[in-house]
């Protein structure tokens, strides 16, 4: 009889023992994905808050960009409210930082292609002497020229619709002007490390009309266009032209020391005012961040997005 009751208790022990067990584990689980849910939903609302202060930076910067065309005088220049850094804005639990640049200042590569689908002789040569300042064999610029130009005939080291056929998937080129700088990627040569060495001096503009704003303009940029210019006169200008912008190029040509005989083709890609303009904006909140690069076309009030470029949260921490 003892023997038959200890193991009745005994069995009662290990049921009860299992029990607990499980619900032990059924506890700790459940805590778990509570845990795993609470992180999520959290960084999700972080993400959203970043999301939409990044917005409202793009914002502010349109409203100084929109002010400064009604109000500057005729002119675009690295003194302009616009061009000033910011100091990173704190915004209720988040804060946001703000960048505005020129694109007019960088090479529009859909310059080099004229309406009429052939190469633009003087552009051609302000590029290849840009990419030789960049330490960039200018002979990888040929499958961009195909790639811009109507015919379907190689440039010596170029590449055309018969090439890009042969590729697995095969692919058709635009034989027309770029849409995104993103699109170089599509054209032969044109790796990630060579758009990336690319990026501060060229950019790619809804128009193949566009000029270069010589207040804006990086150095390279400008010893590009003016070759004949020597170091010293372009060191000058770059550090006069922030507080005494040039408003012409009649001024220019002063400016820079020309030989008023010299003539340059270059005079005529040039221009004092901006029509485009790049906003990035980087805004955290705690322990996310969001990033937006929009290029915004401004022509008289009118103030119209191009592209609108967001990169995933950063910096998540549980
Ligand atoms: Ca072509
Ligand atoms: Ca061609």
């Amino acid at each position: 009889m003892r023997s038959e009751s200890l193991q009745q208790n005994g069995a009662a022990l290990v049921t009860t023992l299992l029990a607990v067990t499980l619900l032990t584990i059924a506890v700790v689980e459940f805590a778990y994905s509570s845990q795993v849910d609470y992180h999520l939903a959290r960084n999700a609302l972080k993400a959203l808050q970043a999301n939409y202060l990044a917005r409202s930076g793009v914002n502010l910067a349109v409203i100084v960009l929109k002010r400064d065309g009604q109000s500057s005088l005729g002119i675009d220049s690295l003194g302009d409210e616009w061009a000033q850094p910011l100091p990173p804005l704190p915004v209720g639990e988040g804060v946001v930082t703000i960048r505005v640049s020129d694109e007019q200042g960088k090479v529009n590569l859909n310059a080099l292609r004229n309406t009429s689908g052939t190469i633009n002789r003087t552009w051609r040569e302000v590029v290849e002497r840009l990419f030789t300042l960049r330490e960039i064999d200018p002979g990888t610029l040929d499958p961009l020229f195909d790639w811009l130009d109507a015919d379907d005939f190689p440039e010596p080291r170029g590449a055309e619709r018969d090439h890009y056929m042969r590729l697995s998937p095969p692919y058709i080129p635009a034989n027309g002007l770029l849409l995104t700088l993103g699109e170089l990627g599509r054209i032969e040569g044109f790796s990630a490390a060579l758009r990336t060495r690319l990026g501060e001096v060229a950019t790619v503009l809804p128009s193949n009309s566009t000029s270069i704003n010589v207040n804006t303009a990086p150095r390279e940029v400008l010893a590009a266009l003016f070759p004949m210019i020597d170091r010293q006169s372009l060191e000058r200008f770059l550090v006069s032209r922030i507080e005494t912008p040039v408003h012409g190029v009649n001024e220019l040509r002063d400016r820079l020391g020309f030989d008023p005989k010299v003539h340059t083709d270059a005079f005529r890609l040039v221009s004092v005012r901006s029509e485009f303009f790049a906003v990035n904006a980087l805004a955290t909140v705690e322990p996310v961040s969001q990033a937006l690069s929009v290029v915004i076309q401004r022509r008289a009030a009118t103030m119209t997005p191009l592209s609108w470029q967001t990169t995933l949260p950063l910096g998540v921490r549980g």
